[in-house]
């Protein structure tokens, strides 16, 4: 049988294993792995380079509404281009529930959004309004067609749900078989600790930090792994940020909780102190939780290199500055609770962790895999069709060159955010060549191909 491509010379990394071997493609599935490759229509030469399983980005917020006058930056199309630039062949965006809505409405107007996508992507499902419509029919029918993670909030007033409205939606979701993705912060410190800030005249970003400390993440966690405790159902514990939430985590893992922890870039390599940056710059480091300090981005690393967290995700939440700065509020008064939160970071993801976790040492190259796509494909059940270089997988692919040196700049990136909080840091190694299904669609640094990315069908192995 003549491939359509064949890559030759590389080095590939599973989740288990390093080695040298050929690849040959064929209708948008690997069907060989070493071995004499024979005719081929297209070969590249990855001599040099490492060929890893295409990234999986299950964590990131794409068209989303945000509150009056702000929009997020991204729409499909630009999140999912920037997210091909980035390494990855899929992403998992959400499908927000505005209050009042019908879950399936607002799913069929996300899946609207996506046509066009240049990545394969699947949704996760946020529940803010827990009605018996949602929870006795629509939620129950969406799950069993596949939809098999919902995420609910403890914080933020629009979204958040009380510990009854998530005992009962985790209940659903344990009985059709679904995952439960929380945001966990307590919201009422947070609103008491705001609103003493914004008392004392304290309206400038880094408040963001202070009035969302590690207390109130760490409690919530608690809470969170509780209800899943007693609710027995498999829980995701995303975007985690500090050493006692992880202990949180651990102490639960060992009573027996099915939890997958999931941390992101924003917690290994910036600050709370970013947020105090002059001249309102630090708005463009506000996320929730907030980047903490050296000695939690140690105990993230930590995390990572155990075991304890199976994902790495970007949390990609785009914003422009000047929505970020805070301006559109109804006092007309720059404060940091008027600032969106939530950070750009699709493209960088991957280069980040590279770079700072394997280029420097810290994680080997099975652990990368294994962290920035496997298991992501294990825990929303897309294994092995995607996540893994296997036969019969789909043909996506990361070819990265380890030798590039990278200051990442904004104007180079490919979202439609106007910065990114990681301008200037340097990288060393930049994913290179991105095939989706069989097809290259970003060479030296070019879109090629107009791809098409599709919804997976989430069937598991
Ligand atoms: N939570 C997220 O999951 N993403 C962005 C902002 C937030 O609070
Ligand atoms: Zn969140
Ligand atoms: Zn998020």
């Amino acid at each position: 049988m003549p491939y359509d491509l064949v890559i030759t010379n590389g080095t590939v990394a599973t989740a288990a294993d390093v080695f040298k071997a050929d690849i040959g493609i064929h209708d948008g599935r690997i069907v060989q792995i070493g071995g004499d490759m024979g005719s081929a229509t297209r070969v590249i030469d990855a001599a040099g380079k490492y060929v890893l399983p295409g990234g999986i980005d299950s964590h990131v917020h794409i068209a989303q509404p945000s509150g009056p006058g702000i929009v997020m930056a991204d729409d499909f199309d630009s999140a999912t281009r920037a997210a091909a630039f980035g390494g990855n062949t899929t992403v998992m965006p959400f499908c927000l529930q505005e209050r009042g809505q019908s879950l399936t409405t607002a799913f069929r107007d996300y899946r609207q959004k996506a046509e066009g996508a240049h990545v394969d992507f699947g949704f996760h499902m946020i529940v803010t309004d827990p009605t018996p419509q949602v929870l006795g029919q629509e939620l129950p029918a969406l799950i069993e067609e596949g939809q098999r993670s919902v995420k609910v909030f403890m914080s933020y007033e629009a979204m958040r749900l009380d510990d009854a409205g998530i005992l009962a939606t985790m209940d659903v979701a344990r009985r059709h078989g679904a995952k439960v993705m929380v945001h966990c912060e307590n919201e009422d410190v947070i609103a008491f600790l705001a609103a003493r800030a914004a008392e004392a005249g304290d309206l400038a970003p880094r408040a963001h930090a202070t009035t969302r400390p590690v207390a109130a993440e760490r409690e919530a966690t608690h809470r969170a792994l509780t209800l899943a405790e007693v609710v027995d159902v498999p829980i995701v514990i995303v975007h985690v940020s500090n050493g006692a939430a992880i202990d949180e985590i651990a102490r639960a893992r060992a009573r027996g909780v099915n939890i997958t922890a999931e941390t992101c870039p924003q917690y290994l390599v910036l600050e709370a102190n970013d947020l105090s940056r002059e001249n309102w710059e630090g708005a463009k480091f506000v996320c929730s939780p907030p980047p903490r300090d050296t000695a939690e981005q140690k105990n993230c690393w930590l995390g990572l290199q155990s075991g304890l967290f199976d994902l790495f995700s970007s949390d990609h939440c785009p914003f422009r500055y000047d929505d970020a700065q805070g301006k559109r509020n109804p006092e007309g008064l720059r404060s940091f609770r008027h600032i969106p939160n939530g950070i750009p970071g699709i493209e960088t993801r991957l280069p980040i962790l590279f770079s700072e976790g394997v280029m420097k040492g810290r994680i080997d190259l099975t652990r990368f895999v294994a962290l920035t796509s496997t298991n992501h494909a294990r825990a929303y059940d897309m294994y092995p069709q995607k996540g893994t270089i296997a036969i019969g997988a789909d043909a996506d692919i990361t070819i990265w060159d380890p030798q590039i040196r990278r200051t990442i700049k904004h104007s180079d990136l490919h979202d439609a955010s106007d910065y990114s909080p990681y301008e200037g840091f340097e990288v060393t190694g930049w994913p290179e060549t991105v095939i989706l299904r069989g097809v290259p669609i970003v060479e030296g640094g070019m879109m090629t191909a107009k791809a098409i990315g599709t919804e997976v069908l989430r069937r598991g192995a």
